[in-house]
C-alpha cells in the first residue's frame, strides 16, 4: 500500500529559501499604465497614518480569486503594495460588496508560507526534499520529462488537472494544444457534473456558473441542501438577503438546522439521501391536487402524462416512510410552492455529487420547477446566456476540450467524446454521450496505477489540492507513485506538493493578468484581471508558465503572442474592445441577454428534440437507464456508525483558505456537528477532541466536538477543507479533521460520472 499522508504519516517540506520580497518596485510601472490614482494627504498631528494617507493609491481590475463565483473587485495599492480589495460596483456579481473571503484576499497573497521559487525534488517522492532552480531549468527538466512521455506513451499519457480561475491556461488551451483528452476539473465530477447533466438532458441547456434564479420578483425559495450563508456566495448572499426582507416564503430540505434553516418557513429535517422520494411526493401533490401551472405545461413541457402517471402511486404516505418528513408536512410545502407560482422555484444548487444518483435527483429538481412554469419566467428561473466573446485565433486544436466545470459556457461542449491524435479517448471510462463535456478526474487515477484502458505517466496539477479533493486518498498516493512525472503548479505548499517532482510557483490572482472571463448570466458580462502589483519572490503568472512549456514542447504555433496584454487585446477586439478601453469602462462590458420566454419570440430557449422541458428521456431510455427519475435507497449507516456529511463555512473556500492568516484567525479548525443525545450517549460534550474512523478503518483528526440539537441523530457534520498536513503550513498544518481522508469510498453517478461522497460513515474514537 502507498504511503498515506495521515496522522502517523505526515509529509514535510524541506525548501531552502533565497528568495526575497520585490514589492516596493512596482509604483512605477503601474503609474505608466495610466490607472486611476489617488492621492496624498497631510498627516495629522499625533494621529496614527493610516495606509490610504501614506502615498499614492493606484487602483487596478481583477475579479476575486478566493472562491470560484469570481466577484469583480478593485485592488488598491499604496506604493507597490496591496492595502485593500473591494467589490467593484460596476460588476454584475459584487455589486460593490465582498464576502469576508474577499476581504482576506489580501492576506492570502501576503502569507508568508507561499511558495517563492521552482523547485526540482532531490529526496524520495513524499519526502518534500527539493532544490530551489532556475525557471530555465525548471521549464526545461519539465519540458523534457513530458516530451518523453509523449514520444513512449502518446499525448494521451499526461493528465492535467486543474482549478481556480487560472485553470484556463492549463486544463484547456495546453491540454488541447498538446492533444491529451485527460484534461478535468474538480469543479465537474466532484461537483456540477449531474446538475449539469441533468438541465443538459431535459432542456437542451446548460445551468451555467451562477444558478439562474430570478431573484427580484422571487416569491418562495426552495432549498434541497443548499446552504446559504455558510456556502458565502457574495452574490446569493445579497440576493438572498433582500428576497427574504421582501418576505419571500422559504423552504429549506436539510439533515441539519443551518444558517439558512434558521430564516426558513418550513425546515424539512431529512433523512440524508432520500430527497428523490420527496421530489417526487412533492410532483404527486401538485398533480394530484391540480396545483401545477396547466398553461405552461401545455406550451412548454413533454412527457407530462408519463410523469403524472410515474409519480401516481408516489404519495406524501409513501415518501414519509422513507423520508421521516410527515406527509402534511410534504402536502403544505407544495401547496406553498404552488400558491407562489410560477415566482416560485427550487434552486439547483452547487456540489451536487452526493449518493451517486444524483442526476435521477437533478431531474426530479428541475421537474418540479418546470410544474411550478419557473423557467423562462419572471421571480423563477431566467435563461443565462454566455457573453459573446471571440476565442484567440490560435491554429486549430489537436483535441476538443472536454475538462467541464462551473466556468465552462453553454454552447462550448461537444456530444462527441474527445480523441487525441493517437486515436485514444478519454481514458476515464466515458463511453457514452451523457458525460460529455465532463471528464471524470477522480476516474482517471486507476489508469496511473493499472495502465487501463492506457497508461496515463505524467500528470500536470494547476490549483488542484491533489490530496483534499478527490476521494480515496491512498489510492491517489498509489498512483503518484507509478509516475513518470509530476508538476505541481500552486502558490502554497499543500501536502501535495511534497509529491511533486518539479513546483512551479505561480504569482497570485493580484500579482498577474489572466483570460478573460465571460459569464454566463441574466446580463452577460466580461471581467478582467490584470496585475495590482509584480510578482512576489520568483513567482510567474499561469499563462507565461504554459507559454514557455509549450514552446518547449513544440506549440510555438499556438503560442504566437508574446505577452498577455496582447493576447487578450486580440480577443477584446471581437467585441470592439481592448484592455485600455475596459479600464475606462470599470473592468467590466456587460451585454444585453434574453432571460425570459417571451425574449424569444416564436422560438423556443429549450434545444431539446421536442424542444420542450422533457420530464421523460427517450436518450436515458434507449441507453437501458430510467428515463423518469426514481427513488434507490442509499446504504445505511452500520450500527456505531454515522453518516458522514460535509459542507462550507463563511470564510473558507474547500481547503485553500485554511492557511490564510486573517481567515484562519477567524475559524482557526473545523467542529464535529453531533446531536445532542448521540453526544450523551457517546459519552462526550462540546469542546471535548475526539478521532473519526471510518468504515474502512481510516483516521483523521482529532476534531472538537459539537453537540447540538441541530442535527439528526443518524449524521455528523463538518466543514470540509481542515485536517492538512503540511509542515509549511504553519497555520493550517494538523488542525481539524479531514472528510477527504475519511472518504475512502465514492459512488459514480452513472449518468454524469460524477462522484457521490456521502456514502462514507464514521464512528468517534475518544483515545488514539
Ligand atoms: P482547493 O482545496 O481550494 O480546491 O477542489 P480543489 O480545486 O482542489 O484547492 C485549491 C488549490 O489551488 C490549493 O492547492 C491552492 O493552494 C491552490 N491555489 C490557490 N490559488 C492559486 C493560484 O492563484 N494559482 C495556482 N496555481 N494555485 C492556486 C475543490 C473541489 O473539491 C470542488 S470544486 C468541490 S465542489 C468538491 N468539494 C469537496 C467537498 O466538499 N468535500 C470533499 N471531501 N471533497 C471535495 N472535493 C471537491
Ligand atoms: Fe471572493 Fe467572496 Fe465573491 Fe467568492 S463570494 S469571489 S470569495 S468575494
Amino acid at each position: 500500500m502507498a504511503v498515506q499522508p495521515g496522522p502517523n504519516g505526515r509529509v514535510k517540506l524541506n525548501i531552502t529559501r533565497r528568495s526575497f520580497l520585490k514589492a516596493g518596485a512596482t509604483a512605477g510601472t503601474l503609474a505608466a499604465l495610466g490607472r486611476p490614482t489617488g492621492s496624498l494627504a497631510q498627516k495629522r498631528p499625533g494621529a496614527e497614518i493610516p495606509w490610504y494617507r501614506t502615498g499614492t493609491i493606484e487602483t487596478t481590475y481583477n475579479n476575486c480569486d478566493m472562491c470560484p463565483w469570481r466577484c469583480g473587485v478593485l485592488v488598491h495599492t499604496v506604493d507597490g503594495v496591496v492595502r485593500k480589495i473591494e467589490g467593484n460596483p460596476a460588476d454584475p456579481k459584487s455589486r460593490g460588496m465582498l464576502c469576508a473571503r474577499g476581504q482576506g484576499g489580501v492576506s492570502f497573497v501576503y502569507d508568508p508560507d507561499r511558495l517563492q521559487s521552482p523547485m526540482i525534488r532531490t529526496g524520495e517522492r513524499g519526502d518534500g526534499q527539493f532544490r530551489e532552480v532556475t525557471w530555465e531549468e525548471a521549464l526545461d527538466y519539465s519540458a523534457a520529462k513530458i516530451l518523453a512521455i509523449r514520444d513512449t506513451y502518446g499525448p494521451e499519457s499526461l493528465a492535467i488537472f486543474g482549478h481556480t480561475s487560472g485553470d484556463f491556461w492549463f486544463t484547456d488551451y495546453f491540454a488541447q494544444a498538446f492533444g491529451t483528452p485527460n484534461a478535468a476539473k474538480p469543479s465537474s465530477s466532484l461537483c456540477l457534473s449531474p446538475r449539469e447533466e441533468a438541465f443538459k438532458l431535459m432542456t437542451g441547456l446548460a445551468v451555467g456558473g451562477h444558478e439562474p434564479v430570478d431573484w427580484d420578483g422571487l416569491q418562495c425559495l426552495t432549498l434541497i441542501g443548499s446552504h446559504i450563508g455558510e456556502d458565502a456566495r457574495n452574490t446569493v448572499m445579497q440576493d438572498f438577503s433582500n428576497a427574504w426582507a421582501r418576505g419571500a416564503r422559504v423552504v429549506v430540505v436539510d439533515p441539519r438546522f443551518s444558517s439558512v434553516a434558521a430564516k426558513a418557513d418550513y425546515w424539512l429535517p431529512i433523512k440524508p439521501g432520500t430527497d428523490t422520494a420527496l421530489l417526487l411526493a412533492w410532483a404527486n401533490v401538485l398533480i394530484d391536487e391540480d396545483l401545477y401551472d396547466a398553461g405552461y405545461v401545455a406550451d412548454w413541457v413533454a412527457g407530462f402524462d408519463d410523469y403524472a402517471g410515474h409519480v401516481s402511486e408516489l404519495t406524501p404516505e409513501w415518501a414519509e416512510a422513507i423520508t421521516e418528513i410527515p406527509a402534511e408536512t410534504i402536502r403544505t410545502t407544495a401547496r406553498v410552492m404552488a400558491e407562489n407560482r410560477p415566482r416560485s422555484a427550487i434552486m439547483p444548487g452547487r456540489h451536487v455529487t452526493w449518493y451517486g444518483t444524483d442526476t435521477q435527483r437533478m431531474r426530479a429538481v428541475y421537474a418540479i420547477n418546470a410544474l411550478l412554469g419557473a423557467y423562462g419566467r419572471q421571480g423563477g428561473m431566467y435563461f443565462n446566456k454566455s457573453a459573446y466573446l471571440e476565442a484567440y485565433p490560435h491554429p486549430p486544436f489537436a483535441v476538443a476540450g472536454s475538462s467541464g466545470g462551473c466556468s465552462a459556457e453553454p454552447g462550448e461542449e461537444s456530444d462527441e467524446l474527445p480523441l487525441g491524435p493517437s486515436g485514444k479517448a478519454r481514458a476515464d471510462g466515458a463511453r457514452t454521450s451523457f458525460l460529455r463535456g465532463a471528464t471524470a478526474m477522480q476516474e482517471l487515477i486507476d489508469p496511473m496505477i493499472s495502465g487501463e484502458p492506457y497508461p496515463i505517466k505524467g500528470l500536470v496539477t494547476y490549483g488542484v489540492n491533489l490530496f483534499n479533493s478527490i476521494p480515496n486518498v491512498p489510492r491517489t498516493v498509489e498512483a503518484v507513485k507509478e509516475l513518470d512525472f509530476f508538476l505541481a503548479v500552486d502558490v502554497l505548499p499543500m501536502e501535495h506538493i511534497a509529491w511533486a517532482d518539479v513546483v512551479f510557483p505561480e504569482a497570485t490572482f493580484v500579482e498577474r493578468y489572466d483570460e478573460l472571463w465571460a459569464v454566463p448570466y441574466k446580463t452577460p458580462f466580461i471581467s478582467m484581471r490584470e496585475p495590482a502589483i509584480e510578482p512576489l519572490y520568483d513567482t510567474r503568472p499561469g499563462w507565461w508558465m504554459a507559454r514557455e512549456l509549450g514552446i518547449r514542447v513544440g506549440l510555438d504555433n499556438y503560442f504566437q503572442w508574446e505577452t498577455a496584454e496582447e493576447y487578450l487585446d486580440k480577443r477584446l477586439l471581437s467585441v470592439g474592445s481592448s484592455l485600455e478601453k475596459m479600464r475606462a469602462q470599470n473592468g467590466v462590458i456587460v451585454q444585453s441577454g434574453k432571460p425570459y420566454l417571451e425574449d424569444f419570440g416564436e422560438a423556443s430557449p429549450f434545444t431539446t428534440t421536442s424542444a420542450r422541458i422533457e420530464l421523460y428521456s427517450e436518450d436515458l431510455a434507449q441507453a437501458g437507464l430510467d428515463p423518469m427519475p426514481v427513488y434507490e435507497p442509499t446504504e445505511e449507516p452500520p450500527a456505531g456508525f454515522y453518516r458522514l456529511l460535509y459542507g462550507r463555512h463563511p470564510v473558507h473556500t474547500f481547503a485553500k483558505t485554511q492557511n490564510t492568516p486573517l481567515l484562519s484567525d477567524l475559524y482557526p479548525e473545523n467542529e464535529l456537528w453531533l446531536n445532542q443525545r448521540r453526544a450523551d450517549e457517546e459519552g462526550v460534550t462540546s469542546g471535548d477532541r475526539v478521532w473519526l474512523e471510518n468504515q474502512d478503518g481510516a483516521r483523521s483528526g482529532p476534531i472538537k466536538v459539537k453537540a447540538t440539537q441541530r442535527i439528526r441523530p443518524d449524521a455528523v457534520f463538518m466543514v470540509h477543507g481542515f485536517g492538512q498536513q503540511s509542515a509549511g503550513l504553519s497555520r493550517a498544518d494538523g488542525k481539524g479533521a479531514s472528510d477527504t481522508k475519511l472518504q475512502t469510498r465514492y459512488k459514480l453517478d452513472p449518468i454524469s460520472g460524477g462522484a457521490g461522497m456521502r456514502v462514507n460513515f464514521v464512528k468517534l474514537v475518544k483515545e488514539v
